[in-house]
């Protein structure tokens, strides 16, 4: 009985090790061809996407960057988006919406600020209080 139960358990290691070395040789190199594919496809599925780059080329764009007393080009941002004021001259400006009241931040020389979009689409032209020369647009979409 013994010996019958040290075969069984012999055979049913021998098949264990024969379906592993057989899963093992056979999976290993298709899994290895899957796996790079998947990787590949993966790969090049993201980059199309590239949401780290969509999400940099949001945040720069969602900064009004205030240089030599001038707004930079019209900025686009969704509707309720943080939009960032980056004021890179000496002098203090503010970004104040040309519609009384939907945005009005100041900035002092060197420093930095943040105001929320208006939640509605649209075009919103703002200048600076203190520059009223200084003009900008924000468009929401
Ligand atoms: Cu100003």
């Amino acid at each position: 009985m013994k010996k019958i139960a040290m075969l069984v358990a012999a055979s049913a290691v021998i098949v264990a090790i024969g379906t592993a070395c057989g899963g093992s040789g056979n999976g290993g190199s298709s899994n290895g061809g899957e796996a790079t594919n998947a990787a590949t496809a993966t790969e090049s599925a993201e980059s199309p996407v590239a949401p780290q780059d969509d999400s940099t080329a949001a945040a720069d764009a969602a900064t009004i960057t205030i240089e030599n007393m001038a707004f930079g080009e019209p900025i686009t941002v969704a509707p309720g988006a943080e939009v960032r004021v980056a004021n890179n001259d000496s002098v203090e400006h503010s970004v104040t919406s040309q519609a009384e009241g939907m945005f009005d931040t100041h900035v002092d020389g060197q420093q930095k600020g943040t105001f929320t979009a208006p939640t509605q689409p649209g075009e919103y032209p703002f200048y600076c209080v203190y520059h009223p020369s200084m003009k900008g647009t924000l468009i929401v979409e």
